[in-house]
């Protein structure tokens, strides 16, 4: 609560001692003699600063399942250090509060054992008014467990770290000071109408509002709403005779209509992520910049919600939700995956079945909400993650409808929609979503989201727009959150290389890898070719080409309209800027769409449109001109290629490989460095099957024929009967060749490749410079963000640094590309364009990015088609309109010099 009493904040150094097992710590926190202690900082983990390890695993317990037992070999951490009390806090009642503490914790002051709590995410106070003197010093002692039996119900899909991890004060509560008070504030129609129920009875005032008020008593006035788009908040305050409380008033009403979730009325459609709290040093211990950054990030790439996945986050971040504008998802700290879905032997009850937990698991669902029910952004309570279904589970929903009937109440695994109020899954593909839209009357006609889709592991999520399409065809159909907002790569070094760390870096027994990152964010919180392509695709504004050199711009915010909005039409003539100007365009409403002409143009070369929707004024989260939707329209007529007419161009071909002017090695290349979400459901297993991995190259010809250069090569795996026969044409050219390419599959070719192109080597290139689809990697799965123009780029600068490196840099749709001096244009089919310092072996064999290291080469793939990247890391499987199906095929391609 933000109120006045009076506080000591206990972030800092304490006295710090970490004993391996409950045995190994001694029984003197009584009495504790810390003179050969450490010092740790708190809030922060132990593992972060040197004692023990991290240890990450996703759904598997790290130790054995027999709850409520943990190991024996339980790192215990002591930790001590003495404040001040204040003598102006006599006569109130001094208590000390922790905001998070892992996992579970047992308390001392001045001697006396106070008690322990548990909940790693959630608030606990303990009353210390007897046991210490105002004006005195007073010490504290925290002894900290890594495992106890609330282990069991914490298996969310992280680090395991340990410890005081969110800040703790001794407080001063006042006699007559309020400590629950609940804002219940609505709207309807222009009307707002607020009521403050509070344990202490006193007065409200909203001055903005010329509000008075008794605590209880409901009043009304003209207000402006709260949304996400448009979070508007009052200031009010509490006044009691022990003191005040600070209020920020938001007024919305929350309710379902005819299926449909609505918040004043409006459809709610979810653009949100999944949000774990994570610094690459700092673990789960965030600052109020990190938090900030977090809030900044989504409002700048458009998202307009947040599920706090899968626990209460720090209560300032939901501060910020309120102030900026995030529809939020607060989740209760539980999740106990390594059980499984099913019912458990007697023996081995999950915790959510047995009766044993309810009484803990009811406590968490009510601590979280008490804690958190006066947040405006708060939208819907989940009571947790992937527990399997229980009796608890609808005791916890019980709870948080006894103190907030306002609210309604998520849980995904309730799949046949017993009890909950909305009607969530995860990870189903486009086509089953479309399905629970196109059926209103299964599931209670609940409001559907999914609360996590769009898995962000590695190079993706691919398909994203597929969604979007049915978001926006069936009204039941909601939205969702992309799993997940941020890599947790911890930063650490590894023989000596600074990387980011995964599971199984730190000598983990059991560990999930890489699966901690899968974020829209680098660990850095710089923004991966994922988080531009879902920005793109959750764009509020459409801006589509209408087909006859004009485009049409279809408003899809919730309320706003276009008038905070500056429109501008940049013309450029094969990626050179020809023109800029402003568009005037009226205020389109939500909902509506317009039509806008461009000057049609007619001429060559290659020209583009692109039309852009810029902030007209700075907002409390990003500055005029920041870019809120875009399209692309093309206004020349594309004319077909000029057949070359050359003499035979002589080329050498060799075992390596063809070699002509600057390229040599030549080949055809078949193969990507497995991605992550070629890898977890065994694509890549299958493609290695296939020999995809390990061809080999033969010269079966070389010589002038029909007036060209023409050499053919068989590319096949060893042991296996089929093979790739490729007739390389070669014709010069001004200053340089021409290559017609053809490439027939022979024999029991595999039916889908991750790729065909030509990949070859050439000197070290400095600069690369392309006329095509940019600036980041655009695969035929990811490229809305991508938008057609001119671009440069170091090689360096091409590379995408995921975490686990991986297939990546590729440029969809280029026409023509210069390597230095190189120039390669497409002559008619466009080609992927991927230039890298090292090869695609090195690729896959590296395990970190830091393991990448230059060659005194370069290496370029041409590609006449990639596979599509999608999401089946933990997702529906590529879809076949986004595979590349193995087929007779041409490329033409010229190089000058
Ligand atoms: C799903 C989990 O809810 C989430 O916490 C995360 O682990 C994600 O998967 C994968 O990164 S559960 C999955 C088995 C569908």
């Amino acid at each position: 609560m933000d109120d006045d009493a009076a506080r000591v904040a206990l972030s800092g150094d304490w006295s710090f001692r970490l004993s391996p097992s409950v045995a190994d710590a001694p029984d003197d926190l009584k009495d504790p003699d810390t003179s050969g202690w450490d010092t740790l900082a708190v809030p922060g983990h132990w593992q972060l600063s040197g004692y023990g390890a991290p240890a990450y695993t996703n759904i598997v317990y790290p130790f054995p399942l027999e709850p409520p037992y943990v190991p024996t070999d339980n790192p215990t951490g002591d930790y001590v250090r003495t404040v001040a009390v204040p003598a102006s806090f006599a006569g109130s009642r001094i208590v000390l509060r922790f905001e998070g503490v892992d996992s579970r914790f047992a308390v001392w002051a001045n001697g006396s054992f106070v008690g322990w709590s548990s909940g790693s995410r959630l608030p606990s106070e303990f009353d210390l008014t007897s046991l210490v003197t105002p004006g005195s010093d007073a010490q504290i002692a925290v002894r900290v467990h890594q495992w106890s039996a609330g282990s069991y119900v914490e298996d969310q899909d992280m680090w395991w770290l340990s410890g005081i991890f969110r800040e703790v004060n001794l407080l001063a509560l006042r006699p007559g000071a309020a400590s629950d008070v609940f804002v219940h504030s609505s709207y309807a129609d222009g009307v707002g109408t607020l009521r403050v129920d509070a344990d202490v009875a006193g007065v409200v005032d909203v001055p903005e509002l010329g509000l008075s008020f008794a605590t209880g008593d409901s009043v009304t006035a003209p207000v402006e709403p709260w949304s996400a788009e448009s979070p508007r908040l009052y200031d009010g305050v509490l006044r009691t005779d022990g003191g005040e409380v600070r209020l920020r008033i938001g007024f919305r009403t929350i309710a379902i209509v005819d299926g449909v979730f609505t918040v004043n009325g409006n459809r709610v459609l979810f653009n949100g992520v999944n949000r774990h709290e994570f610094h690459p040093e700092r673990g789960r211990t965030l600052t109020e910049q990190d938090m900030l950054d977090d809030v900044l990030i989504m409002k700048r790439a458009g998202m307009n919600a947040v599920r706090t996945s899968h626990y209460p986050p720090h209560p300032y971040f939901l501060s910020l939700c309120d102030e900026y504008g995030l529809y939020v998802v607060d989740e209760c700290d539980l999740e106990t995956h390594g059980f499984g879905y099913e019912p458990q032997p007697p023996n081995l009850p999950n915790p959510v079945m047995d009766p044993r937990w309810r009484d803990d698991l009811v406590t968490r669902m009510q601590r979280m909400v008490q804690r958190d029910k006066n947040h405006p952004s708060i939208v819907i309570w989940s009571l947790g993650n992937e527990c399997g279904m229980g009796e608890n589970l609808k005791a916890m929903y019980d709870a948080a409808k006894a103190i907030d009937p306002s609210r309604p109440v998520h849980y995904e695994r309730d799949t046949e929609a017993e009890f909950v109020d909305i009607y969530s899954r995860m990870y189903t593909d486009p086509a089953g979503c479309a399905e629970i839209g196109a059926d209103t009357s299964k599931y209670r006609n609940l409001p559907f989201i999914l609360c996590e889709y769009g898995h962000a592991m590695g190079n993706g999520p691919g398909g994203l727009l597929d969604y979007r399409e049915v978001f926006e065809k069936y009204p039941r159909c909601q939205g969702g959150f992309i799993w997940e907002f941020i890599d947790h790569g911890l930063r650490t070094t590894i023989d000596g290389r600074e990387v980011y760390a995964y599971g199984g870096d730190f000598g983990e027994t059991i560990h999930d890898g890489n699966f901690v990152c899968d974020g829209l964010l680098f660990p850095d919180r710089t923004p991966s070719p994922g988080m531009l392509e879902f920005s793109k695709v959750i764009e509020p504004l459409r801006i589509v080409a209408d087909g006859k050199g004009g485009v049409t711009v279809t408003n899809h915010y919730e309320v706003l309209d276009t008038s905070h909005l500056t429109f501008r039409v940049v013309v450029e003539v094969e990626g050179s800027q020809v023109s800029s100007e402003v568009l005037t365009v009226p205020p389109i409403a939500p909902g509506e769409t317009v039509s806008l002409e461009l000057p049609y143009d007619g001429s060559q070369p290659e020209t583009w449109a692109t039309i852009s929707a810029e902030l007209g004024a700075s907002t409390a989260w990003a500055d005029a001109g920041h870019r809120i939707a875009w399209g692309q329209v093309r206004l020349d007529e594309p004319v077909a290629a000029v057949a070359a007419a050359g003499s035979p161009a002589e080329v050498s071909a060799d075992v390596q490989g063809i070699s002509f002017g600057t390229v040599s090695s030549a080949r055809i290349e078949v193969w990507r460095a497995p991605i992550d979400n070629d890898a977890q459901p065994g694509v890549a297993d299958a493609w290695r099957e296939e020999g995809l991995h390990r061809v080999q190259h033969r010269v079966v010809s070389a010589g002038e024929r029909d007036g060209a250069w023409e050499v053919v090569t068989r590319t096949a795996p060893p042991a296996l009967q089929w093979g790739l026969r490729s007739t390389w044409r070669f014709v010069a050219v001004d200053g340089g060749v021409q290559l017609e390419l053809n490439v027939v599959p022979e024999g029991l070719f595999p039916e889908v490749l991750p790729r065909l192109g030509i990949t070859f080597e050439v000197p070290k290139v400095d600069r690369v410079e392309w006329f095509g689809t940019g600036p980041n990697e655009a695969y035929v799965d990811t490229q809305e963000a991508a938008a057609v123009g001119k671009y440069t780029s170091t090689v360096a600068d091409l590379q995408t640094p995921y975490v686990r490196p991986q297939e990546n840099g590729h440029r969809i749709d280029t026409r023509w590309a210069t390597l230095d001096t190189l120039r390669i244009d497409a002559v008619g089919t466009l080609f992927g364009l991927t230039v890298r310092d090292w090869t695609t072996q090195d690729l896959e064999t590296a395990t970190h990015t830091a393991d990448l290291t230059p060659r005194d080469r370069t290496f370029v793939t041409l590609d006449l088609a990639q596979t599509g990247v999608g999401t089946a890391a933990c997702g529906p499987a590529l879809p076949n309109r986004d595979k590349l199906h193995t087929a007779p095929a041409t490329l033409v391609l010229r190089f000058t010099q």
